[in-house]
């Protein structure tokens, strides 16, 4: 098999941290079947801004490995990730119509705010391929990880979110995820010190941000 890389490490090393991001309250309501669906409402409305604001920060991935990566395959695969992700922005809208939530209405919530801007900050010409790259796999990988729980077998995950859960808990997308995975690993395993900082700092804010994301479907209290 293949050698265990620098990410492997850190999810060992920041083992609980990641384990409040992909075992969240509101995931693990999916997979119980208990979930409130006024609480899947304001997540499918907040992730619907967070998906837009995705779709900047992915083009700017994409511009980076064009200039700074050697491997053309980096770039075939961020681009297969925006295609998905047109296709997302669609599933969203439709989703949203199916559930009565006017997407042209929702106000970003602090933590939605918060994230976007760490997209932003990511965005930045001093935001170096190697960090950007991981960060990106660990945005992803959370998503991956929470909904591919929420179909295991013995899961309750209600009929009507099965769909939901289907798209990020695929097995395509396991796959790109490993894929993004292989090229931060590759990339960490020549980084600097300095970016090898950057990039864990970045994961660990990912997770705290998502543990933020998943905590705004209890709403304002
Ligand atoms: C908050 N994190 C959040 N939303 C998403 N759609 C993803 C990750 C995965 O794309």
């Amino acid at each position: 098999g293949e050698k265990s890389g620098i990410i492997d490490t850190w999810l060992r090393k920041h083992r609980l941290v990641y384990t409040g991001a992909t075992r969240h309250p509101f995931v693990l309501s999916i997979r119980d079947g208990t979930v409130d669906l006024s609480a899947y409402k304001r997540w499918l409305g907040q992730d619907y801004v967070f998906v837009r604001a995705f779709v900047p920060f992915l083009a700017s991935v994409l511009m980076k490995a064009w200039k700074e990566s050697d491997d053309s395959l980096d770039m075939d695969i961020i681009l297969s990730g925006m295609a998905s992700l047109n296709d997302e922005i669609a599933w969203f809208k439709s989703e949203a119509s199916k559930w009565d939530v006017q997407l042209s209405d929702i106000v970003p919530q602090k933590a939605n705010e918060d994230y976007c801007r760490f997209l932003e900050s990511l965005m930045s010409p001093d935001t170096e391929y190697t960090t950007a790259i991981t960060a990106f796999w660990a945005i992803e990988a959370v998503y991956q990880a929470s909904f591919a729980l929420c179909l295991e077998d013995g899961s309750k995950t209600p009929e009507e979110l099965r769909e939901t859960c289907q798209r990020w808990g695929n097995d395509g997308f396991h796959q790109y995820c490993n894929s993004l995975q292989n090229i931060a690993d590759q990339r960490l395993a020549k980084a600097s010190d300095d970016v090898l900082t950057k990039a864990e700092v970045a994961v660990l804010r990912v997770l705290e941000l998502e543990v933020e994301f998943w905590n705004m479907s209890r709403g304002q209290t």
